[in-house]
């Protein structure tokens, strides 16, 4: 790259790729505005069915998802939707069918446990929701517990009009017909959850303005490949899931927006995922560090099964050099025939705000990359509140259109996240080198990322605090060679109370989702480490928890 950034007055750098003109468009229309040039290509490919709909076909079916949600299921503009699906090509029709519609989505892992579900559906006031018949028994249980609910739609299943449940199917093969709103780029559109530096996971609200931003500035042609390029009929195969940001603004918006062909997998297996790497033949993988990992070391992925791919996109986790080596060691390719692209981002960004620029010098493999359009940084001083130079790590702060409206229904929160300037403390720690290239090296903030899924402390803490018999509990994330970090428990028992480590990994197994299980194991303390202010000094814990497995 020539470009340089630019350092403001020393207060502030700007992104060396200039800037785009923030979203004005509904998402929806902004992803699909390109639609007729390839509505015969396949858009969204089910990998383990085959199951596939073109671009034509998905953007027909959007239109009377939207229409059906509004009829029949008497959903307004504004209100909520609730989706509990895995990566598959009717993902797509209702989100995007929602949106449309001027309702606002929320996501949860379809394997979350009908007590996570039911936090945050009720947190963020969910009307309605979209499953398939796996998971059907978590949706009944969930409904129940809210409010003014209007109904679940059932991907896949048949009508039971007695019981609420609508049949995806059967809604758009009525053609059902409604006035749809026009969207405002300023309306909310999507809450997905994320814990941000500290607590529960809370509602993130982000806006059309922000997720087509964020499109257009991860498409700036100077900085990617694509222009001319658009519609080339890339095939890509992808797993990160559609239910959190990245699955679904940067990876499935993002090739849609370019008329690429996503082949998703509803469930990741190792033969399914080789079997698509066979049939499909993926110019493009967009992966996360656990599977980069796969890729690069499991001894049933060969060298064949990767002779197509020419670009790999790593984010959401810190992925290390040596394991991007190993993935090329494993391809027989050099650098000059796969791209290694990594980006970094957050739900509260939309998320991307960093991220390698498609032809970038080889030297710099393993940073994370440069601000893209329209975004600013700071990289503060944890001491002095100072911005620093480069080669100096600090706190990484990001200003742009890109960034939340704000937490739902959580003021102090989003005061504490995005300063009275608009800055959005990352609360991860990070340089930049002479070039504006940016490397993270550590986090101030609580996040434990299993395989690139957040896990909430505060979440595991308040389960283990039900126990009768503990007094206090601090749980932090340990290196984990797979997973690249996974929780681990600290706690500390009333005077003349036993508990074994079962009892607490049991409860927690109970009660969460299979990745925010205590895989690091408990510790028994007789005391948790704690600053002047009561804060626990998770660091101390750390170090304490890599000598003590
Ligand atoms: N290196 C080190 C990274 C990295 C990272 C994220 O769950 P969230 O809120 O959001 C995400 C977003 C992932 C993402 C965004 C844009 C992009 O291009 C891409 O890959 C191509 C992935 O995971 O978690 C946010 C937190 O996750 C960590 C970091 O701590 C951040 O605050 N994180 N990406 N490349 N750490």
């Amino acid at each position: 790259a020539t470009q340089t950034a630019t350092a403001v007055d020393n207060k502030f750098l700007t992104s060396p790729w200039g800037e785009i003109q923030v979203g004005q468009e509904a998402l929806t229309d902004f992803v699909f505005s390109d639609v007729e040039s390839w509505a015969d290509a396949p858009s969204v490919t089910c990998g383990a069915s085959g199951r596939s709909y073109d671009y034509g076909m998905m953007r027909m079916m959007i239109e009377r998802c939207a229409c059906a949600l509004a009829g029949p299921l008497k959903l307004g503009p504004g209100e909520r939707l609730g989706l509990i699906l895995p990566n598959i090509p009717e993902f797509v029709v209702l989100i995007h069918g929602a949106m449309r519609a001027g309702l606002v989505v929320t996501f949860a892992n379809p394997l979350y446990t009908a007590d996570e579900v039911t936090r945050q559906f009720k947190d963020c006031n969910v009307k309605a929701i979209a499953t398939i018949e796996l998971f059907m028994p978590v949706a009944k249980e969930v409904a129940k517990n809210l409010k003014d609910y209007k109904g679940t739609i059932w991907v896949g299943g048949e009508d039971d009009k007695g019981q609420g449940i609508f049949g995806l199917k059967s809604l758009l093969m009525a053609d059902h017909q409604a006035d749809l709103p026009t969207v405002n780029p300023d309306e909310v559109c999507l809450i997905p959850y994320s814990s941000g530096t500290t607590g529960m996971p809370k509602g993130v609200m982000l806006t059309h303005k922000n997720l087509v931003s964020n499109l257009k500035q991860t498409q700036c042609p100077k900085m990617m490949k694509y222009e001319g390029e658009k519609g080339k009929g890339d095939v890509l195969l992808t797993v990160p899931p559609f239910f959190h940001i990245y699955g679904f603004n940067g990876i499935l918006n993002y090739n849609l927006k370019l008329g690429y062909h996503v082949v998703t997998m509803p469930r990741f297996t190792p033969e399914d995922y080789i079997k698509c790497l066979v049939e499909y033949q993926p110019t493009t993988l967009f992966v996360v560090p656990s599977l980069l990992a796969f890729l690069a070391t499991h001894p049933s992925v060969k060298k064949e099964h990767l002779q197509w791919v020419e670009t790999i996109m790593v984010g959401a986790a810190p992925t290390t050099d040596s394991m991007l080596e190993k993935f090329l060691l494993k391809c027989e390719k050099t650098k000059d025939q796969i791209k290694l692209l990594q980006g970094y981002g957050m739900t509260e960004s939309s998320p991307v705000t960093l991220m390698t620029p498609y032809t970038y010098p080889y030297s710099k493999v393993g940073s994370v990359g440069q601000l893209v359009p329209s975004t600013q940084a700071r990289v503060v001083s944890l001491t002095t509140g100072e911005m620093l130079g480069p080669h100096k790590s600090g706190e990484l702060w990001l200003r742009g259109p890109q960034v939340m409206k704000g937490y739902w229904n959580n003021e102090a929160a989003t005061k504490e996240t995005v300063d009275s300037d608009g800055w959005l403390h990352t609360g991860d720690v990070a340089y930049y080198d002479e070039d504006f290239y940016f490397y993270i090296v550590d986090r101030t903030k609580e996040l434990i990322k299993v395989k690139g899924n957040q896990v909430s402390p505060t979440e595991l803490e308040n389960i283990i605090m039900e126990l009768p018999a503990v007094a206090d509990v601090a749980v932090v994330g340990v290196p984990d060679p797979l997973a690249g970090e996974v929780p681990k428990a600290f706690v500390v028992l009333k005077p003349k109370q036993k508990l074994t480590e079962k009892d607490i990994t049991d409860l927690v197994a109970k009660k969460l989702t299979r990745y925010k299980h205590l895989d690091g194991g408990v510790v028994f303390l007789e005391s948790i480490p704690r600053n002047a202010a009561g804060k626990i000094m998770r660091n101390e814990l750390k170090v304490l928890g890599m000598k003590r497995k």
